[in-house]
């Protein structure tokens, strides 16, 4: 009996040992018993071409003027695709290698046109969402990825998410069946990566509470073409004129929400990821070793490299007590945060008491108008109660922790307040917790946020340094897109 095209591409990778069953290590840590290499593809142009062809008419019925592959395996199949549809194909660098003068696209283009993906294996979709921030930030309309095999563990669900459709060639279901039906891999064997990859289905399932309020197709883009140097002039407070000219010297809206164990960490991640961040929030209570000099050793990374201190306290007490928790106590929070948070909960009261402390120093305040967790209360006339007392304060409030602040009623509010947002991760999803992440792009352009708040994505990392830079260079062509 003779192969459909798709099968026949199954046999030809396991041939080439692209496809493995055994025992392996992935990078996230976890076994697997199944392993796939798409690099090995580029020794056999014959098979790289049916790879190609098999991806043209995948996607036979949508409309792209330029084709892009995620670096690196997928440069050979987009070149390949390329030349066999003489559609012009672009490169996204991986690395950029200074703030600002090279560029994150290759190839000409001109911002109308539609660009599609091409992916050689999707597991979460952040790579493919990692190439279309910056071609969506050149003004390109990305709407479509094509990628040989699905892993099924997410990524067409995010990339939805994302505005993104994903063709796939193959699931590795479909893979594993197919080798067990021409006797290549054993009933055992077949049974133990349908197991597996059940069991690890769910890698960043995107949570019901997160799906529910999605963007809405034809909202507003909050702040659409006002850039910062502009909203910098409309501010009132020296701290919040600060904040946009760092993020525009540094060519950064990222937070670092640095929420490790101990005082010596934080300080040791402040130096590694300083230089991309404008700005460090600290939970100063977590620390278990916390001393007097803490402040002032931090203030001097934060000189160093150029960012400002944000002490995520979250005041919600009657204004004469925040008085006296802002400036004293153990931490004297006041002496060396420029910036702090406070719950409008107990009235307009706590922002009088906290300015009492904070103006004269040339502090700057962020009210909480909304929240990322699941079920929380700080919405729709609370947010709008929000609003109402910056505006009053404006010379000391200086924005908001929000979430979605283009769904605010009368978005855009006033340009002079910053929108800083946590929540945030390459990928859509969630914690145990009831946490509930976007991504850089969703947050920024499509919700009209302006600051990313970034914790464990960065933290957690295996190199925090180079995820600070990926989610500096995803928030920033996000920003870029919105002033386009
Ligand atoms: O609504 C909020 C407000 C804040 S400030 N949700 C939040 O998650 N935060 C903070 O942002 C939270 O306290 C934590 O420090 C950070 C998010 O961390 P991540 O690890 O989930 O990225």
């Amino acid at each position: 009996m003779s192969s459909s095209p798709v099968e026949s591409l199954i046999l030809k990778l396991h041939e080439i040992s692209a496809v493995k069953f055994g025992n392996f290590k992935l990078k996230s840590g976890i076994s697997s018993p199944i392993y796939i290499d798409l690099r090995l593809i580029i020794s056999y142009p014959s098979l790289l071409r049916d790879i190609s062809q098999t991806l043209i008419s995948s996607v036979s019925s949508t409309r792209y003027d330029l084709v892009c592959g995620v670096p690196y395996t997928a440069l050979p199949i987009a070149t390949a695709v390329s030349l066999s549809t003489s559609t012009p194909m672009l490169m996204r660098r991986k690395e950029v290698k200074d703030y600002g003068t090279a560029k994150a696209i290759e190839g000409h283009f001109s911002p109308d046109q539609a660009c599609l993906i091409i992916e050689d294996l999707v597991t979460s979709g952040s790579s493919v969402l990692e190439t279309a921030a910056p071609l969506r930030a050149a003004g390109l309309s990305v709407t479509d990825a094509v990628v040989l095999i699905d892993r099924e563990q997410g990524g067409r669900e995010n990339l939805e998410a994302n505005g993104i459709k994903l063709h796939a060639i193959l699931r590795l279901t479909d893979m594993v069946r197919v080798l067990k039906e021409k006797g290549k891999v054993e009933a055992e064997v077949e049974g133990m990566v349908l197991k597996f990859l059940e069991e690890n289905r769910k890698v960043a399932v995107v949570p019901p509470a997160a799906a529910a309020a999605p963007p809405k197709e034809d909202k507003k883009i909050n702040n659409k073409g006002l850039r910062f140097e502009e909203r910098q002039k409309l501010a009132k407070n020296v701290t919040g004129k600060r904040l946009f000219e760092v993020m525009v010297k540094k060519e950064s809206n990222l937070c670092l929400a640095a929420d490790v164990s101990t005082a010596a960490e934080l300080l040791q991640i402040a130096e590694k990821v300083g230089p991309e961040i404008c700005m460090l929030k600290t939970h100063v209570d977590i620390l278990p070793d916390f001393t007097p000099d803490f402040g002032s050793k931090l203030r001097a990374i934060a000189d160093k490299y150029n960012f400002l201190i944000f002490e995520d306290r979250k005041f919600a007490d009657i204004g004469n007590t925040v008085t006296m928790q802002y400036e004293g106590g153990i931490f004297h929070i006041l002496d060396w945060a420029d910036i702090v948070n406070a719950h409008i909960i107990s009235g307009p009261g706590i922002v009088d008491g906290l300015k009492l402390k904070g103006l004269p120093r040339g502090r700057g305040l962020l009210l909480l108008a909304e929240m990322s967790s699941a079920g929380n209360f700080a919405k729709g006339d609370y947010t709008a109660a929000a609003v109402k007392i910056a505006e009053e304060h404006s010379d000391f409030v200086i924005g908001f922790i929000s979430v979605n602040p283009a769904s605010w009623p009368g978005a855009p509010v006033n340009p002079a307040f910053i929108q800083a947002t946590p929540g945030v991760q390459l990928v859509k999803g969630g914690d145990a917790l009831g946490q509930q992440y976007n991504t850089p792009y969703s947050v920024v352009y499509d919700r009209g946020s302006d600051i990313i708040i970034v914790g464990r994505g960065i933290i957690k990392a295996a190199n925090p340094a180079e995820a600070a830079r990926e989610y500096r260079l995803q928030g920033w062509d996000a920003y870029l897109a919105k002033c386009a």
